[in-house]
């Protein structure tokens, strides 16, 4: 079994299964997952939750993953007080990704016109928020002069059926690479997955020299090859196991209003104009096999 979000849950409700709380009961995508995350935090709990049923779509989503060390130590197999060594031991131990031929993202598959962005959890993080946002996908990108991929978390504005507003840093890796796309005058094609194993979202946090194939890391991180399988519709590869996958291309030379969105600091990350992805395809898996119900899970921070 390949390592993924599902067989972390598993992990953690065999392991821990404190460390994971569900809402079985409906809740409002606007503000109620978070004003839960909120109610727990000011008790100074953090446990993974899964809200089971979101209305307005069929997918349920899990949110504090990665809150606790405790959960982090899991993620890695090892101890709270063995997990920055293994954490620099993984890091430094990189695997480069494997070809899957079997790809549970791709069970539904939706194209073109058949793209619907409001069929996923169009979560409202914060009172303020410019509008709905995928706040934990990691967005993968090639560099088009030496074909290594680079993964980071940008928030994304869901702003339409197929369009997302993405904020990357001047600073990030991510903003460099589209530039170079930019710079010919072409789209960026950029690949997000929502929902997979914490090593991956760790991965997307790596800071080192463009040179390192984030992959590789996240390779590392899981401590096993990152399974992948090429994109519907455009020249990239994704994560084989991950609960969705959204594909699409930056545009070239297009900046749109997104924002504002209440950032992890707690102050609101003020509006920018930043660039934007015309999602071409959305993949995601089908019923998983520790619930009942008939859909993925995306995550949410
Ligand atoms: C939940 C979350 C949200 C983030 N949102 C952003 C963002 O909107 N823009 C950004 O530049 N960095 C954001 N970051 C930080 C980047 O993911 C991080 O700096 C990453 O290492 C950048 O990778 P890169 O330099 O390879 O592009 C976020 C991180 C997390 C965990
Ligand atoms: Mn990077």
């Amino acid at each position: 079994m390949p390592k993924d979000l599902r067989s972390y849950i598993a992990q953690v409700t065999s392991a821990a299964p404190n460390e994971l709380a569900r809402v079985a009961r409906e809740v409002d995508p606007d503000l109620e997952l978070t004003g839960v995350l909120r109610k727990l935090q000011e008790q100074n709990e953090y446990p993974a939750v899964m809200f089971e049923k979101v209305r307005g779509t069929e997918m349920p989503v899990i949110a504090n993953v990665l809150a606790s060390r405790k959960r982090l130590a899991i993620a890695l197999e090892t101890t709270e007080a063995g997990l920055t060594r293994e954490y620099a031991r993984r890091q430094h131990s990189p695997i480069a990704p494997v070809e899957a031929t079997d790809a549970p993202v791709k069970e539904a598959v939706s194209i073109g016109d058949e793209v619907d962005l409001q069929k996923l959890p169009n979560i409202v993080h914060c009172g303020g928020d410019g509008g709905p946002y995928i706040s934990s996908g990691v967005s993968i990108i090639r560099d088009p002069d030496t074909g290594i991929h680079n993964a980071g978390t940008y928030r994304l504005q869901i702003k339409g059926k197929n369009r997302l507003g993405i904020y990357p840093g001047v600073y990030s890796h991510m903003y460099h690479v589209q530039r170079k796309y930019e710079q010919k005058g072409e789209g960026a094609p950029v690949a997000i997955a929502v929902g997979h194993h914490p090593a991956v979202y760790l991965a997307g946090q790596y800071r080192g020299p463009l040179e390192v194939d984030e992959l590789d890391i996240a390779g590392g991180l899981l401590g096993e090859a990152l399974r992948t399988v090429p994109c519907e519709t455009i020249d990239l590869s994704a994560p084989a196991d991950a609960e969705i996958v959204i594909e699409g291309r930056i545009l070239a030379n297009v900046r749109e209003h997104e924002g504002p969105f209440g950032e992890y600091t707690w102050y609101m990350g003020p509006a920018v104009n930043c660039q934007v992805i015309e999602v071409t395809a959305v993949t995601h898996r089908g019923t998983p096999s520790t619930r009942t119900s008939s859909a993925p899970i995306p995550s949410t921070t």
